[in-house]
């Protein structure tokens, strides 16, 4: 049986370090991917872990996608995964569909998640919206495909924004659930990394709403996309509020807007938020708008320009997904069949 985990006082400790995440390609790639997510994975490569990431297509399609552009934007967001420093040697890069086993360990998960567990996500209640009863199953049951997503290669950890902690916590009680109920101690209870000065990067319109690839509004994000000229536009437009920025994080207290703009800055320049705040404290958004918008242009437009450079070779992108799946399958498959034994399904051991 594939590296069964003893009992200790770390339950992820027994396994291999290794960190699994994804994003889903359901539109070009935002700031908030990139500064919640993608920078992360890049500061997580080539240390302790192994390290493997997925285009979570399967994901995707939980709400209606163009299949053209589906497609081309898998394959963007596997160009935005190498431009920002994702090697496809170094780590396991791949497309979510390419991979069955997956969809198969999520079905055993089917069976393991409760109905009330699921009842209670956030993400499924605002995707959702007003006409719950016209939503996806998939879209119902997407927390257990993300839980089979990083249990299928007992990851210990998963850096991702603040918005998927929720279910983080319900990968961790299907795993539970799954060792309690047959008496074994097979999946990790994997670690979430919810780390940085921007794990929630807010609407440019609206403080109080994430910064989102599906928001209907164009100017509520940036994306990896945009070019200089609109990502000034976007900052020079985003709303604040009248006063000059604190120079303590406590003065950012009730400025949802200001204090986004401010989170922004810091992951941008490598800072925490106080250190960001001795720089532009007492500044004037008429000062700081231009500051920002000339390090997000700064820091955005060499990978914006690398993006579409490697878009230029789509059939390069289409062999590194292969050969990745091929690399994640290796780690997979085994995983699964142990998995198909513990349940008592028929023929898995041959
Ligand atoms: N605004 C954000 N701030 C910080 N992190 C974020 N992430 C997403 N938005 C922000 C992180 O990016 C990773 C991939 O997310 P996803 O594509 O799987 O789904 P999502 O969280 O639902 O992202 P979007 O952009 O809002 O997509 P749509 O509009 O399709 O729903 C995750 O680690 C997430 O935390």
């Amino acid at each position: 049986m594939a590296e069964a985990a003893q009992n200790t006082a770390d339950p992820a400790a027994a396994f291999t370090p290794r960190v699994f995440s994804g994003i889903q390609p359901s539109g070009g790639l935002t700031l908030g991917n990139y500064l919640g997510a993608i920078k992360r994975f890049v500061e997580m490569q080539g240390g302790a872990y192994e390290t493997i990431y997925c285009m979570v297509d399967l994901h995707a399609i939980t709400v209606w996608q163009d299949p053209a552009t589906l497609a081309r934007n898998t394959r963007e967001l596997c160009a935005g995964f190498i431009a920002s420093g994702i090697d496809p040697e170094q780590s396991i890069l791949f497309n979510q569909s390419q991979v069955p086993e997956h969809a198969q360990l999520a079905w055993i998960f089917n069976t393991i998640a409760r109905m009330g567990w699921l009842n209670r996500m956030t993400q499924f209640k605002d995707k959702a919206g007003k006409n719950r009863e016209n939503a996806s199953v998939g879209l119902f049951a997407y927390p257990a495909l993300m839980a089979a997503d990083i249990l299928v290669y007992h990851a210990t950890h998963v850096p991702v924004g603040e918005d998927q902690k929720q279910h983080l916590e319900l990968t961790r009680d299907i795993a539970a659930k799954f060792n309690h109920d047959y008496g074994v101690d097979f999946f990790p209870i994997t670690e979430p990394v919810i780390e940085g000065a921007a794990t929630r990067v807010m609407s440019l319109r609206d403080g109080s709403k994430k910064m989102s690839k599906s928001d209907p509004s164009d100017m509520s994000r940036i994306n990896m996309t945009d070019d200089a000229d609109a990502i000034a536009q976007k900052i020079r437009k985003a709303r604040t509020d009248p006063e000059a920025l604190p120079s303590e994080i406590a003065g950012l207290e009730g400025r949802a807007e200001a204090r986004n703009l401010v989170n922004i800055y810091a992951a941008l320049s490598d800072q925490d938020v106080e250190q960001a705040l001795r720089e532009v404290g007492g500044k004037q958004f008429s000062e700081f708008k231009p500051l920002l918008a000339e390090l997000a242009v700064a820091k955005l437009a060499p990978i914006s320009g690398e993006m579409a450079r490697l878009m230029e070779d789509t059939a390069e992108i289409d062999r590194i997904l292969k050969r990745g799946a091929e690399r994640a399958r290796s780690i997979a498959a085994p995983i699964l069949k142990d998995t198909y034994e513990i349940v008592g399904l028929v023929g898995a051991g041959s």
